[in-house]
């Protein structure tokens, strides 16, 4: 999957760093100490130890489930007891939740050193199971064999001229596709360099971007900070200005951002659409023509199709239907459930649930979602469902329901509708609930108390029907 032979730098997390061949040596050493475990945790901090645990799963051949260093203790239970891991690696010193003291852990030193080769576990081998919500229950593991991760990060090198050359600056989080596929394992493959900010912050980007970065990944809630303050801020356009790129997915990234970037930096920011699980699917190209509310092209080897109600494919310029993809980018199956692994595909397409159109060059647009129980608030896919059910645990609460309300800041604030059981109780502590059972970005930010919840005939709620 990488060469990791050079002696170039290949991660770099504040003062720390590790070059390609450093990188190969430490985690070849932690690798060895994986075999015999078919499938490990990854404790998933922002920190160099994260990307070496995850190299070193690699190396071995053994499965990794990144989790969420904010998890909760409900869905840790969940994704512990789904995807059984009989390891966690974690940095020395970090503090481990209760909920892993049933699972051994192994600390990640960067001191080790092996150049032995590993024996290849082939292209079908499950890599990475990455955990992602759905409209109801508890987070479903996506399985994401190896191939998937090599296709997608070699079509996103050609369709951005991406090469050993280029210095990444990001400061996603290593628990999602996003930060963890393109942003760490995008560099390896490549050659090239990841610098992690650690956390976000337009200082520490442009910091970065005056130092040798070249490109930016980041989710469309980061560009509106930056577009917020990049008119006031010479020095912040100017450092976006000088990189060879600057790419944004997740979600949809508002067309007032990116016109407001492009007139202060004279850099238009490339738009890439993708899901954990066919990791990319569309992308603007590096040469293409950047137009703001698009997300470009299929990338090479992924086929892209729009289907109607029916299930018809739509063929026609214009038209609006489901996009559903194929290609070698795509996942194997939802770990344990087989159920929803064949609900998620037509004809061996896979059903995104998002609504697209084409244009007629060729370019896709997406323009709304089937599922309405899906939020996707800073760039993070959250399921109503799961959060109605936290809440409903909460003994002030009687009934519930959560929805996604448009925000500038978030592209989408999670609203809970609330009839009390009593007393209202404070949204703060409604808040600090969800944080705790699930992760602090599936809390709400708003609680609006009402007495009762709009209902069909059949007792289901109307969720169309709350509003402001
Ligand atoms: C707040 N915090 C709390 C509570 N409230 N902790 C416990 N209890 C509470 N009640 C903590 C948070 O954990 C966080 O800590 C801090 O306070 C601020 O929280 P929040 O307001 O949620 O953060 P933010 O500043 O709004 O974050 C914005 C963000 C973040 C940085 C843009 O949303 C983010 O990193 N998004 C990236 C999501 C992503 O990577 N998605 C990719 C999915 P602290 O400050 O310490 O963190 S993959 C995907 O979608 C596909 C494949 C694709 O196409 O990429
Ligand atoms: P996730 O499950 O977290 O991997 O999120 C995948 C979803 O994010 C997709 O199904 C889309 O709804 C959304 N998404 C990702 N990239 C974009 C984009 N560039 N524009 C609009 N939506 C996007």
């Amino acid at each position: 999957m990488f060469a990791l032979q050079s002696d170039r730098v290949a991660l770099r997390f504040g003062d720390r760093s590790l070059t390609h061949a450093e990188l190969r040596s430490c985690a070849g050493a932690l690798a060895r100490q994986l075999d015999g475990h078919a499938r490990v945790a990854v404790w998933a901090t922002p920190t160099i130890e994260t990307c070496v645990a995850v190299v070193a799963a690699l190396l071995a051949g053994v499965p990794a489930v990144p989790l969420n260093p904010k998890v909760g203790e409900r869905e840790l239970a969940h994704i512990v007891s789904d995807s059984a891991p009989s390891l966690v690696l974690a940095a020395p010193g970090t503090v481990l939740p209760a909920g892993l003291a049933s699972v051994r852990r192994l600390d990640v030193t960067l001191d080790g050193s092996d150049s032995e080769p590993f024996a290849d576990p082939g292209d079908e081998a499950p890599a990475l199971i990455v955990y992602t919500s759905g409209t109801t229950g508890a987070p479903k593991g996506v399985v994401l064999p190896r191939r998937a991760l090599e296709s997608t990060l070699d079509a996103v090198a050609q369709a951005w001229q991406w090469t050993s050359a280029d210095v990444l600056v990001h400061a996603l989080p290593l628990f999602h596709v996003h930060g963890l596929i393109l942003g760490v394992l995008g560099p390896l493959r490549q050659g090239g360099t990841l610098h992690h900010l650690g956390k976000f912050s337009t200082a520490a980007v442009v910091e970065a971007l005056n130092g040798d970065g070249t490109m930016m990944f980041g989710v469309p809630t980061m560009y509106h900070r930056i577009a917020e303050e990049v008119g006031g801020s010479p020095g912040l356009g100017q450092a976006l200005g000088r990189a060879r790129l600057l790419v944004s997915g997740s979600a949809a990234l508002p067309v007032r951002d990116h016109e407001r970037i492009a007139a202060a930096t004279g850099q238009r920011v490339v738009e890439r659409y993708g899901m954990t699980e066919t990791l990319m699917n569309t992308s603007v190209r590096f040469d293409g023509d950047r137009r703001p509310g698009t997300v470009g092209v299929p990338l090479p080897g992924v086929e892209v199709r729009l289907v109607d109600d029916a299930g018809g494919a739509l063929s026609d310029v214009g038209a609006i239907g489901e996009i559903q993809v194929r290609g070698p980018n795509l996942f194997t199956e939802y770990l344990n459930r087989p159920d929803a692994t064949a609900e998620a595909f037509a004809d061996g397409w896979f059903r995104t649930s998002d609504v697209g159109t084409r244009d007629d060059d060729g370019y896709y647009r997406i323009v709304g979602r089937k599922a309405t129980d899906i939020i996707k608030s800073g760039g993070y896919k959250i399921g109503a469902g799961e959060i109605e059910n936290a809440l409903l645990e909460h003994p002030a609460v009687k009934e519930v329901a959560v929805t996604g309300e448009p925000d500038d800041d978030l592209g989408e604030r999670i609203v809970a509708w609330v009839v009390p059981a009593g007393a209202e109780p404070s949204p703060d502590d409604l808040a600090d609930h969800v944080a705790r059972l699930l992760t602090p970005h599936k809390r709400p930010r708003l609680v609006r108390f009402v007495e009762s919840l709009p209902r069909n005939d059949m007792g289901k709620v109307m969720k169309r029907a709350l509003g402001t």
